[in-house]
């Protein structure tokens, strides 16, 4: 059996099927693609994702495109390694899926303005309005994702919604390098403060670290 991840350093796609992998303990290999080299446009990788992106898993000769159906194919296609990702019953795994859908199409699209200022912005040309309206949408989408938690993790025990949020909330603390000032834990309630402490405390976390984030 083999396993092999295509991932981009600190892709926070990429991450959250790190996080799936490590939970479950299973060996694979990795293959980092460089964004600024143009791998991802390069027509083998094409020919794994006509989309150009990370994270890309091949297992045997099975290829799988987006990190949320590779998560879940990775609870699925290995069951009894570690808990499961979707644990409970059917209301209880549509509201795990229900919050992945939420990490993806509202609080990324909070977190995308300050993330374009911060990573896609010279200096100089940065717009502090538009950082300060991020502030104001994250702080926002966490006082939703407060409200929605459900114990110790965001559903209960930890779960694939663990893995999708934690990345988005790592780039988003990334920020700090390039921003004068900002901060997420200024942003984070205290639930959401706690619930990432608990996430970096996994024994298999540090495995998961982009390593060009360890280095600097
Ligand atoms: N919806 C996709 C998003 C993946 C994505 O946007 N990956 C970015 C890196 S964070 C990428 O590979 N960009 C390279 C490109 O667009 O060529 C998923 O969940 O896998």
């Amino acid at each position: 059996m083999s396993l092999l991840l295509y991932y981009g350093s600190g892709s926070p796609y990429a991450w959250r099927v790190q996080l799936a992998l490590e939970h479950k303990a299973l060996r694979y290999e990795r293959k980092v693609l460089s964004f600024s080299a143009g791998d991802t446009r390069k027509p083998e990788f094409l020919a794994l994702n006509p989309r150009h992106r990370v994270p890309v898993l091949v297992h045997d000769d099975f290829a799988l495109y987006e990190s949320n159906a590779i998560v879940e194919y990775i609870d699925e296609a290995f069951p009894g390694r570690g808990a499961p990702l979707f644990p409970g019953d059917a209301r209880q795994r549509a509201r795990i899926r229900r919050l992945i859908l939420e990490v993806d199409n509202y609080l990324d699209k909070a977190a995308d303005p300050v993330w374009r200022q911060a990573f896609d912005t010279e200096p100089e040309k940065r717009d502090a309005a538009a950082v300060d309206a991020g502030k104001q949408a994250l702080a926002d989408e966490f006082a939703l994702f407060t409200a929605a938690m459900d114990g110790e993790f965001l559903a209960g025990p930890l779960s694939a919604a663990d893995f999708a949020l934690y990345p988005a909330l790592a780039l988003i603390r990334r920020c700090e390098r390039k921003l004068l000032g900002f901060s997420l834990d200024a942003l984070l309630t205290p639930a959401l403060r706690t619930w990432v402490t608990r996430i970096e405390a996994l024994p298999f976390f540090d495995a998961t670290v982009p390593p060009h984030w360890k280095a600097a």
